[in-house]
């Protein structure tokens, strides 16, 4: 038996600048380090993460209480535990928090240690991380969601939605499905320079060209799917994030244009795009609490995936809730909505049990650190959602998988879509 060492935390940066916690937890003689992420548009019921909001020398952003919180409390309690019981550590965790969501130590502390236990006990079985998951073997590499667009929260552009995704749903390996994404992106870039616009990216490495109707988006993206000499709605997928959360006022949403109209006639809306552009997914179509309206949705436009992110925020409870609703066919996972890498294994299990869909994403604000494209693989995911090819922890994201892909050799096989 290995035990924990000790832990301990530092303050770091992420993609957008902003302060976050590092965790390193050490055996007696190893170490392994984890970056937690953080998210723009976030939903309410996710896990809470903690910021010193009254440090002005940090702009109320730094974490430094939640990296001492670290540095005494979780690293006295973790201190001795056998390092491959992954459960019991994330269970000691969520216990000396003993708030719903984790507002004393704040998920930020508890998932950085707990990313960073599930890599030193990796490393310390010699084994690479994604063989530590949920599948032991005939592992499957996720389609990516190709981020190729940013709007909303993620851009200053006045886009209304904030993610405009491909996926290279013929694409028969990982690396294939690389290079189609690459042409388009190259291809996308053309365009974009030739209607005088500009190529810079937003947060999440996407475009993020000053326009402010979603067709116009759309249009480019259909013209730089086709340009690559690949088939819009067959080769290559358009896929969305509304992130409507950011587009209700009471009851009304404004995802098509400025103007907010009513459910229905957003749903309307919907299925005229998802027609003309031969749209495949959509994630987070309305806000977190309209249940109602996610369900209208799902009997409505057949044969489309339809994603909770804000909705279920890696919850199993609400999950379940959704199952029952029928609100939608695909789950987003990320790991800091809901704080530990436990409590997220067991929401891809029930995701998967239930026929849904899973998606492992990134946050807005990321970091190098890989975790989640072992996490894809390791749990058998169909898609991974992690940005553009551009930023590095967008792209770190992809070479991982790329290094996946090689270990794995003959054994590598890409996931079902359909
Ligand atoms: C989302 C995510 C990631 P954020 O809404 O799906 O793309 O954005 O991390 O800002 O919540
Ligand atoms: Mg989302």
């Amino acid at each position: 038996m290995s035990k924990i060492f000790k832990v301990k935390a530092r303050q770091v940066y992420d993609s957008r600048g902003n302060p976050t916690i590092e965790a390193e937890v050490f055996s007696k003689n190893k170490s392994a380090k984890a970056i937690c992420p953080s998210g723009a548009s976030t939903g309410t019921y996710e896990a809470f993460e903690k910021r010193d909001k009254n440090n002005k020398k940090y702009l109320g952003k730094s974490v430094l209480s939640a990296v001492n919180l670290i540095n005494s409390k979780i690293s006295k309690k973790l201190k001795g535990q056998n390092i491959h019981n992954q459960e019991k550590i994330d269970f000691l965790m969520i216990n000396l928090d003993g708030t719903k969501q984790k507002r004393r130590l704040g998920a930020n502390s508890i998932l950085a240690v707990s990313m960073a236990v599930k890599k030193l006990s990796a490393k310390l079985k010699n084994l690479p991380l994604y063989k530590t998951f949920l599948v032991k073997n005939n592992f499957r590499l996720p389609f990516p969601l190709m981020n190729i667009i940013n709007g909303g929260a993620h851009a200053n552009n006045g886009l209304r939605i904030q993610e405009f995704m491909i996926r290279p749903d013929r694409a028969k390996s990982f690396s294939e499905a690389m290079r189609i994404c690459f042409v388009v992106i190259k291809n996308l870039n053309k365009l974009i320079k030739s209607k005088g616009l500009s190529t810079s990216v937003g947060d999440e490495g996407g475009f993020a060209p000053m326009i402010n109707n979603n067709n116009q988006a759309l249009d480019l993206i259909v013209q730089a799917v086709q340009k690559s000499g690949f088939k819009n709605g067959k080769d290559v997928s358009i896929c969305l994030d509304v992130a409507a959360n950011e587009l209700v006022k009471k009851d009304k949403y404004s995802i098509h244009s400025k103007n907010f109209i009513s459910v229905e006639k957003s749903i309307l809306e919907y299925r005229k795009i998802v027609q003309k552009y031969k749209i495949k997914s959509i994630e987070d179509p309305f806000a977190e609490n309209d249940w109602n309206s996610w369900n209208k949705l799902m009997k409505s436009v057949k044969k489309i995936q339809i994603v909770g992110d804000d909705l279920y925020v890696t919850n199993l409870e609400r999950l379940k809730k959704g199952f029952l609703n029928l609100s939608s066919n695909a789950i987003l996972i990320k790991l800091n909505q809901i704080g530990t890498v436990s409590e997220t294994l067991e929401v891809i299990k029930f995701a998967q049990i239930i026929g849904f869909k899973t998606i492992i994403s990134h946050r807005s604000g990321d970091s190098e650190d890989t975790f989640i494209a072992d996490l894809a693989v390791g749990t058998n995911s169909n898609q991974i959602k992690t940005g553009s090819l551009a930023r590095s922890e967008r792209v770190a994201k992809y070479n991982q998988l790329i290094r996946i892909e090689e270990e794995l050799g003959k054994r590598a096989i890409m996931n079902k879509i359909h």
